[in-house]
């Protein structure tokens, strides 16, 4: 579906005519006009190329999240407590896989090939979400990224439906009705476990204390150390600054929080008056950069389980282009 868009006529091949290409300050004029009426950037318009190298990197970056993202849950696959459990998340870490193919396929419209963002992640050049670093150690780490992690996922993502950016807004579309249900699925799990026994509430709130932080730094670095917001804002790339979509979340998830009966851990998460919000605690930046410079506690397994996996699925790429190669070859025998 997006690939379509990449298939512009060669004006120097064929018959088509050369048409003299517009100026770039007309581009640039043309481009503008189209962020300042709030109008959608297709892959066949002009664009600067920092813009198009922004949406390249975040494009990417948020694609590799989405694919490691399926390695903290798929863990648990095998392990799940019963059979309807186990076909829930079976579906929700198929889905991130989707998710994933997606937002590869929205960057492929921008020129950049597949192959090549997947040796920025394979080479560890590439980032991925700091929140896939992290270890699941019991089953209801499941429940609480579905709650916690896909919460802010979502929260971080239903403004990127009306990104400037046509393919990357519409995938997200479909990726965020899905996000839901994994949210959903997350909650509905912990207020079984709840309602278990003292071990099992226990265990998720020992689940939750480990999260909480780690989700919060997710939607990255303050406003005022992220270099890449203003621009973003600019480009309508970014709707919603990381510390909004932050507060946002926490005030979202206090009330669910108290709904399950469990305790967030930060002694000075407190409702503000008059700030009509939340107050919270003080995020550990240095935990977050180790953690985004491939220090953190999974850091290294979860690359060579992903490249493990590219390696060993080679056999079904060669297959798949032997096979279109036959294809192509049976058709201009049957064209001849
Ligand atoms: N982890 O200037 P900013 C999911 C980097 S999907 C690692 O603020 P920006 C689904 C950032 O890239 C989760 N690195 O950057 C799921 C930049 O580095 P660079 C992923 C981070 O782009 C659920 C530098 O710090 N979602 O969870 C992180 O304006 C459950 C400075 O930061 C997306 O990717 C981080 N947390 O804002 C799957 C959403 N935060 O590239 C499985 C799309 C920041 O200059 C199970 N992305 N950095 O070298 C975005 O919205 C934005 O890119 C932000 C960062 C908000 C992540």
């Amino acid at each position: 579906m997006y690939t379509q868009a990449m298939d512009l006529p060669d004006p120097q091949a064929g018959t088509l005519q050369a048409v003299p290409a517009p100026a770039e300050s007309a581009l640039q004029q043309q481009f503008d006009g189209k962020m300042d009426a709030d109008r959608k950037i297709e892959p066949q318009d002009w664009m600067p190329d920092a813009y198009r190298k922004t949406l390249v990197r975040q494009i990417s970056q948020h694609a590799h999240s989405e694919i490691v993202g399926m390695q903290p849950e798929g863990n648990w696959i095998s392990r799940a407590p019963s059979l309807k459990r186990k076909a829930i998340l079976l579906a929700k870490v198929q889905d991130e896989g989707g998710h994933g193919l997606y937002l590869y396929s929205a960057g492929e419209t921008l020129g950049t090939s597949r192959d090549q963002m997947l040796e920025g992640l394979h080479s560890g050049k590439a980032k991925y979400s700091s929140i896939f670093n992290y270890p699941t150690l019991t089953w209801a780490d499941v429940g609480v990224i579905g709650w916690l992690v896909d919460g802010a996922a979502i929260m971080n993502q239903v403004p990127i439906c009306r990104c400037s950016y046509g393919p990357y807004a519409r995938a997200m579309i479909r990726i965020c009705k899905e996000e839901s249900f994994h949210q959903r699925q997350g909650f509905e799990s912990l207020m079984v476990q709840m309602g278990g026994t003292p071990a099992q509430r226990e265990m998720v709130q020992d689940a939750v204390n480990r999260w909480w932080w780690p989700v919060l730094a997710m939607f990255g670095p303050p406003d005022a150390d992220s270099p890449n917001s203003a621009q973003g804002m600019r480009w309508g790339i970014k709707r919603i600054s990381n510390d909004e979509l932050r507060q946002k979340f926490v005030d979202a998830t206090v009330p669910q929080a108290r709904i399950l009966g469990v305790t967030l851990p930060d002694p000075d998460l407190k409702w503000n008056e008059a700030r009509a919000q939340h107050d919270y605690g003080v995020i550990d930046w240095d935990d977050f950069w180790a953690v985004v410079n491939g220090n953190g506690p999974c850091n290294k397994e979860r690359l060579a389980t992903r490249v493990k996996a590219h390696e060993d699925g080679q056999w079904v790429r060669d297959a798949a282009l032997a096979h279109a190669a036959k294809q192509r070859a049976r058709a201009l025998k049957e064209a001849a």
